[in-house]
């Protein structure tokens, strides 16, 4: 199946995006898949296939070896660099300019919804190019280079640490508020690329859906949302958004 146009829509889904005035957007590691950053679960192969990232990312990981769990993520952190926002990144980029409100809400840390246009986008998990110091929690910008690893904090000397959300830790709770808020008046909800079990981020389809909004999940497997969701489209966003684009909104992939 190489040609978007044979990629079938529910007739309903169709009618019901043409129609949407607000659409708001979980995404998962799934929609970076395809620029070539593996997803959470996934990242686990290779070097890192001995720990779990419940393990990495967590206060108690990197209390118990902060270089490694810092390394871990300067080994991400190269890979994102890397990595470029794919066709899936675009489409939700252009979808924010034809539809009157689409927000996006990512549980990702790479800034690449940002990188691919969107402007609207609140990181729960917060965003893996900014540092903080573990103790004041105020942002580092300047890192001096040959530290040691983790580097410290010029002011305090504590261990520098990423500056995401870690298992068992809250998350922002602006960022919290805003993605309840959005989930509980928009039309439509889309779900992309994501496994559906790290809350709170997992409840928020069960906001939108309690409130009457059209479930529509992308990802290539099953997930615990799937028997909830209105539609479900098997399939990799980079492919699925795009098509839909199209059919949808009759729209020109332009990037
Ligand atoms: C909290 C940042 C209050 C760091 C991450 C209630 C019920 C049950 C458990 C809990 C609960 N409340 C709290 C918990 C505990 C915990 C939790 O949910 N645990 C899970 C494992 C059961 N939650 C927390 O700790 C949260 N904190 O609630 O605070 C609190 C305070 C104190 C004590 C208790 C509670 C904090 C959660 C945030 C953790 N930080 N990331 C970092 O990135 O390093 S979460 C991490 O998982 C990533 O952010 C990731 O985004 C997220 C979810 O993973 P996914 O994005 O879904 O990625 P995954 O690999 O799993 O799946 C990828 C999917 O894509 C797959 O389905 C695949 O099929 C699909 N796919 C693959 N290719 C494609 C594709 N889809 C489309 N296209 C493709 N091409």
């Amino acid at each position: 199946m190489n040609n978007p146009d044979k990629f079938l829509f529910n007739n309903e889904l169709i009618k019901a995006l043409r129609n949407a005035r607000w659409i708001t957007i979980l995404t998962g590691a799934g929609i970076s898949a395809e620029s070539g950053i593996p997803t959470f679960r996934d990242a686990q192969r290779g070097l890192w296939a001995n720990y779990s990232p419940e393990e990495l990312a967590s206060p108690e990981g990197f209390a118990r070896n902060p270089e490694l769990v810092w390394n871990w993520y300067e080994w991400r952190r190269k890979i994102i660099s890397e990595s470029r926002p794919n066709p899936g990144h675009y489409a939700l980029a252009r979808m924010e300019k034809i539809i009157p409100q689409v927000n996006i809400i990512t549980q990702n840390v790479d800034g690449l919804h940002q990188l691919a246009g969107s402007l609207d986008v609140v990181e729960l998990h917060g965003n893996i190019h900014r540092n903080r110091c573990s103790s004041e929690n105020t942002l580092v910008d300047e890192i001096l280079n040959g530290e040691s690893k983790p580097p410290r904090c010029p002011r305090c000397k504590a261990f520098i640490r990423p500056d995401v959300v870690w298992f068992g830790e809250s998350l922002p709770a602006a960022s919290i508020e805003r993605a309840i808020e959005t989930s509980s008046k928009c039309d439509v909800f889309f779900s992309i690329g994501t496994s559906s079990v790290v809350y709170p981020a997992a409840s928020l389809p069960f906001v939108a859906r309690n409130q009457g909004a059209i479930i529509v999940e992308i990802n290539p497997a099953s997930t615990p949302l799937s028997p909830y969701s209105t539609y479900t489209l098997h399939g990799s966003a980079g492919f699925i958004l795009p098509a839909l684009m199209k059919v949808a909104w009759q729209e020109e992939e332009s990037h």
